[in-house]
């Protein structure tokens, strides 16, 4: 793991692959800490390549014999991998290699699980498991064998044949070696069934440990709701007789893709009415189909290096959110998307941990499956589809779906696909993949004889490593408004491509409100100066859902930004706002429950830094306390009437409208408790027959200190269950309050069932303690000491998990000296530490910068 010198790989340094290879028969003699791995490989000498070295990826294998075409070779062993000479011809490479699955603690390549054995071999982890060309444009035709006395034996593909003790498996579909799935075990399956649309007749089914079936029929009926969705929007089908999902406790990520075998952290598959929150049904709806969804656009088409990452995430989360789209609210999931990339992107592009959508280099691509790439690659796919129409979008997808299947493309292939569709050149919309860094729209009008004129401005920041960016092609959202609150003009879109440039809109009899960047055409910040009461006018009046609930948002923001600056009184526009909102009864309640929902205090603390001023997250804390009394106090008996209205009679089911309603009331009993000392919420908590209410309610009673007993009762109810366990683990550390959570947060470590090596229960913790910024950043460094003493633990054990909740450190430099100093500190010891990973390494080098 130590390295002494990371080496940086570089996008301009891709060659293609020396060999390529025809099929691969893997056997796998199953043993906890000794798994043999007997693998039969055919090369043949590619006619692209640039040189004819030899090289097989491998780490951490214990090379038993080596062979190429029968004869007993003694290759040359590295750290990394092996090489050897080879015949300038097709060859047979063989190997038997030990592995020790129950010391695998990394959680990638083979590895244990609550008794199971499970993979994953994103983006690396194929090289745990043998030696191969770890690489995805190295695509193959794989057989596997296991030999096991587990009662379950899954791979990828098709089951070709089984007897006592063994299963063979074929997946006639090429793939690199990363979609690669291996699971072994215990488990009982759920099933379901699903007949495509040109007939074939599809198995189902989920895998889990027996007790769980009762958890599976949520994650079923997504499954199927996506095989669905996809054949009727995207024409795209599924291709094997089979289907099957494993739910595995011990899981780095969410889920993984692998061909015909997805892999789900149990978390984001098992979900019971008592058990789940809607927004676990809905993320599990949503994941369940963005690793469906893969089967396309991933897997029949992959990347050809992991620089191209983005090709296949941010276009299989574009359409996930499409596919939740269409499921519930539109709006709402915009509006939800928009929250996160805001807060969660948007702090990433602008601080030490920036880099492209498409990046160019990198130490360890675990570190670069990212918000960014993700999520901003995501908008990038919809603005593309915004700027072409929806027409060209589908012919162009189209034809990508034809151009590339079975290749390994990259995103000049994406590009390219796009222009030979539509005609349109895109050499400016490439530098979206190449430019880090969130764009500032700066905003004037002018109102002239019946002309109204809007001038933009774009600016886009340095970021680490890049200055003197190029203007993009933004597409801008328009729409104007009558003074009387009625659409004067409809939404057009203004592509805005030069650094300044001027849109006019004719023929108006008065000079109209703007609607500017609906529905969040992109991924920017808006700045213009706008009063509250114009704020509040679209808020009332806005016919665009996005830019309805934004206005209430900038309303908020800017109130808590005076709040925090100045210790001005909340402003009477956002409270009469949020009146109108809730008495209005054409809201759905979803939406209504996001523009009460008040900005984070990252947020607050981003809006700050951007506004000039150095955030302190205990008076943003204080400021946002004392909000939410105020709109309690101010808009009481609406909001108890809210809440009446909010009641549901029947039984528990998690769809978007009851979701909803849930939403809003347990929105509304946050606000209420901070002045009924927690009456309504301990009726709630003693009453509820489903996790969403159960948790709102101890969440409320947390957050105003009085939570001990219902913690206590959860507990209880709860000990058995280790995913509602994460809960009471993760609410804790959330609701501690700022000089408590550090404390909280090592006490609950100390706790019999706390597991360094469950990535769900570190995330419970410490992706907790991160998430609360007013604690992790408290004053004393209580937190940054206990973050980085627990990372070093940590990465000794699981590296990639360790990287991940470092970034609760990315924006160290916009906070004040005192607090600066210690978690540089903080950083530093980090860094120090010897046998540091690769993974820890490049992160803390990153943002130490
Ligand atoms: N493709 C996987 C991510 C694998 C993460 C590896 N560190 C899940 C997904 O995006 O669908
Ligand atoms: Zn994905």
């Amino acid at each position: 793991m130590n390295v002494d010198a990371p080496q940086k790989i570089y996008l301009s340094d891709y060659t293609p692959p020396a060999y390529l290879v025809e099929d691969v028969h893997l056997t796998f003699q199953l043993s906890k800490t000794a798994t043999r791995v007997i693998s039969k490989i055919r090369f043949v000498p590619n006619p692209a390549a640039v040189s004819r070295d030899f090289f097989l990826h491998g780490l951490e294998l214990s090379l038993i014999s080596a062979a190429i075409d029968g004869k007993a070779i003694t290759p040359d062993l590295s750290a990394d991998g092996l090489r050897c000479d080879v015949p300038d011809a097709p060859f047979t490479f063989e190997a038997i290699v030990e592995i020790n699955p129950a010391a695998n603690t990394v959680l990638e390549g083979l590895y244990m699980s609550g008794g199971m054995y499970s993979t994953q071999c994103e983006a690396e982890g194929f090289r745990r498991i043998t030696y191969y060309p770890d690489r995805p444009d190295v695509m193959s035709v794989f057989t596997v064998r296991i030999e096991s006395d587990a009662p379950v034996l899954l791979s990828n593909g098709n089951p070709v044949a089984a007897g006592d003790g063994w299963a063979e498996w074929h997946d006639p579909w090429p793939k690199p070696a990363y979609l690669f799935a291996l699971v072994a075990g215990d488990l009982v399956n759920y099933p379901g069934q699903f007949t495509t649309r040109s007939g074939r007749d599809v198995e189902l089914n989920i895998w889990v440990r027996p007790g769980d079936q009762d958890k599976c029929a949520w994650g079923m009926e997504a499954l199927k709701k996506s095989m669905t969705w996809d054949e009727e929007v995207y024409g795209r089908e599924y291709d094997l007789d089979l289907f099957n999902i494993v739910a595995v406790d011990d899981f780095n990520g969410g889920a993984m893709e692998n061909k015909g075998l997805n892999l789900f952290n149990s978390a984001l598959v098992l979900a019971s009415p008592q058990t789940a929150t809607d927004k676990d049904f809905e993320r599990i709806e949503a994941v369940i189909a963005h690793e469906y969804f893969h089967n396309w656009t991933g897997n029949r088409i992959t990347c050809r290096d992991w620089f191209q990452l983005c090709l296949k995430e941010g276009l299989t989360v574009f359409r996930d959110q499409q596919f939740t789209g269409d499921m519930r609210s539109a709006p709402v999931k915009r509006i939800e998307d928009a929250i996160l990339l805001r807060s969660r992107q948007f702090r990433e592009d602008n601080g030490p941990l920036a880099h492209p959508v498409r990046p160019e280099s990198f130490v360890e691509i675990n570190n670069f499956y990212t918000i960014t790439v993700y999520e901003k690659g995501a908008e990038l796919i919809r603005m593309l589809k915004t700027l072409v129409g929806d027409a060209n979008y589908e012919k162009a997808l189209n034809l990508y779906f034809d151009r590339h299947d079975g290749d390994a493309a990259t995103i000049e292939d994406w590009l390219a696909v796009f222009e030979d569709a539509t005609g349109r050149d895109l050499s400016q919309f490439k530098r979206w993949y190449a430019q880090a860094g969130t764009p500032q729209i700066h905003v004037t009008d002018s109102f002239n004889n019946g002309t109204y004129q809007l001038h933009f401005k774009q600016e886009i920041p340095d970021t680490n490593g890049q200055a003197n960016k190029a203007p993009h092609v933004v597409p801008i959202a328009v729409g104007l408004l009558g003074p009387d609150g009625t659409e004067t003009h409809k939404t057009t879109i203004c592509e805005l491509t030069e650094p300044e440039q001027s849109f006019e809109f004719d023929g108006l009899q008065d000079r109209p409100i703007p609607s500017i960047l609906r529905d969040f055409s992109a991924p920017v910040i808006l700045k213009r100066n706008t009063s509250p009461e114009e704020r509040a006018f679209l808020l009332a009046h806005d016919t665009d859902p996005f830019n309805k609930w934004d206005a209430g948002r900038a309303l908020a923001v800017d109130v808590l930004r005076d709040m925090v600056t100045t210790n001005a009184s909340p402003n009477s526009a956002f409270i009469e706002g949020l009146r109108s909102v809730l008495r209005d009864p054409q809201l759905d309640p979803a939406y209504q429950a996001l523009v009460l929902a008040l900005p984070s205090q990252e947020d607050t603390a981003q809006d700050l830094h951007a506004n000039g001023y150095v955030p302190d997250p205990q008076a943003i804390y204080d400021a946002h306390e004392t909000l939410k009394l105020h709109i309690a106090e101010n808009l009481q008996d609406t909001l108890v009437r809210v809440q009446a209205d909010c009641t549901i009679t029947g039984p528990y089911s998690p769809d978007a409208a009851d979701a909803g309603k849930r939403a809003l009331g347990n929105q509304v009993l946050s606000y209420l408790s901070k002045i009924d000392a927690g009456k309504a919420a301990t009726a709630q908590f003693e009453t509820s027959d489903n996790m969403t209410q159960q948790q709102a309610a101890l969440t409320c009673l947390l957050s105003i200190g009085k939570g001990q007993d219902a913690l206590d009762a959860f507990q209880q109810q709860w000990q058995q269950e280790r995913l509602v366990m994460d809960k009471w683990f993760s609410l804790q550390v959330i609701c501690a309050a700022p000089d408590q959570t550090a404390a909280t947060a090592l006490s609950l470590t100390k706790h019999a069932d706390f597991d360094l090596k469950n990535p769900n229960r570190v995330r419970s913790v410490f992706g907790a303690m991160i998430s609360n910024p007013a604690g992790f950043h408290h004053k004393s460094g209580a937190g940054y000491a206990l973050l980085a003493d627990q990372l070093i633990l940590l990465d000794a054990l699981n590296p990639p998990v360790a990287a991940r909740i470092s970034t609760g450190f990315e924006t160290w430099k916009r906070y004040d000296d005192g607090r600066k100093a210690l978690i540089q500190e903080a950083l530093s010891r980090i860094a120090a530490k010897d046998n540091l990973s690769r993974d820890l390494a490049e992160m803390v080098g990153r943002m130490l910068g």
